[in-house]
């Protein structure tokens, strides 16, 4: 990865617009929330406006202290007022550049990801997909690590504050470092020099919520074990309660001695009133690649190494007159689906992606 070309060519894609709308899709957590605040400090020092735009307020304590904390402008709004105001929009730590109600309407000018690639017919100014980087606030730190030291300066309380939203981005994305790729351990040797460890300490230390822990004890309650995967619904859930979907998965898997969790709910949308099915993945065994298992059973999903979701819009069912009968439904079509696969999928299929990239000591992941 050559960070000057990456950097110079992301310069250039920017200053072809004079205004930028940064597009958080799907649940705003810290890395995308850190990478597109770091996309807008750069946006401001060009001379460029920007309105970052997220259409779901965080459900997390630690996600909406992150945001307070740092004073990171994000609007939260259903859509987005005229979006033809804007030259182009910008797309990060997300699978898809597609957005409806923007794509097609203004040119995406930025999409930048770091989970497994999908095919796409949108055209992109600027596209980077960095799976051997652990977060897209990876790359960004990065970014911020050549701009600063050779570019351009930024004023010693920018550096802090994107610094701490960069380095909270990586230490959830890569599990508390347990997960850090050597590109990742780059970028923290750097933004760790400006972050503020009073921030993310106190942030760190907030314990979970009631909510997750109520929910917890129900997916205890409903877990299956079968042949080394564990699989747990916990029913219905408000949509401010999905991050707990995650949350679960990521505790199953350190707990117990499973090869894969999988933890799977039905998120229930208030205005308009909706319902989704959204299951998360985790797993601690590198060979597993998630996300082609997840493509065998939706393409609303995808994955990347130990995490992976997937989606599938339940709208229609929304006026089933029986909300239990719905749930025993989705549980018992998700756990056979999942079975079935657990037997069928020949491991091969889903093994072996990673090969190509060594384990090393533990916690460094290098290239061959
Ligand atoms: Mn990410």
């Amino acid at each position: 990865m050559d960070i000057n070309e990456l950097t110079n060519e992301l310069l250039r894609v920017l200053l072809k617009y004079r205004s930028l709308l940064i597009c958080i899709k799907g649940s705003p957590d810290p890395d995308v929330i850190g990478s597109s605040y770091a996309l807008s400090v750069i946006c401001g020092k060009l001379g460029i406006t920007y309105r970052i735009s997220c259409a779901m307020r965080p459900s997390l304590p630690q996600n909406k202290a992150i945001i307070k904390n740092l004073n990171i402008p994000i609007y939260f709004e259903e859509s987005v007022e005229d979006v033809r105001k804007y030259d182009a929009y910008a797309i990060l730590d997300f699978q898809s550049a597609q957005i409806n109600g923007i794509s097609g309407i203004i040119p995406c000018a930025i999409h930048i990801d770091h989970h497994d690639p999908i095919e796409e017919n949108i055209d992109i100014d600027y596209k980077q997909v960095i799976v051997e980087a652990g977060s897209v606030s990876t790359f960004f730190a990065l970014v911020f690590k050549e701009l600063n030291q050779n570019k351009m300066k930024f004023d010693k309380q920018a550096l802090i504050n994107v610094s701490t939203a960069l380095l909270y981005g990586i230490q959830v994305d890569t599990d508390s470092y347990k997960h850090a790729t050597h590109l990742d351990l780059e970028a923290l040797n750097y933004i760790s020099n400006y972050s503020d460890k009073k921030i993310i300490e106190c942030i760190t230390e907030i314990p979970l919520p009631g909510y997750v822990l109520r929910l917890i004890v129900r997916a205890l309650k409903n877990k299956t074990e079968y042949k080394s995967w564990l699989i747990a619904g916990i029913g219905f859930i408000d949509e401010s309660e999905r991050d707990s979907i995650a949350i679960i998965a990521d505790n199953f898997v350190e707990k117990f001695n499973c090869s894969l969790a999988v933890v799977f709910a039905i998120i229930e949308k208030k205005k308009p009133y909706g319902l989704k099915l959204d299951a998360s993945f985790r797993t601690e065994d590198e060979n597993i690649n998630l996300n082609k298992l997840i493509h065998i059973i939706s393409d609303s999903g995808g994955g990347r190494k130990f995490k992976g979701a997937y989606q599938v819009n339940l709208d229609y069912f929304a006026a089933s007159p029986d909300k239990d009968l719905l749930w025993e439904l989705v549980e018992s079509t998700t756990v056979a689906k999942l079975k079935k696969i657990r037997d069928e999928a020949q491991l091969s299929k889903i093994k072996g992606f990673y090969s190509k990239i060594i384990y090393r000591a533990g916690k460094i992941f290098k290239s061959q």
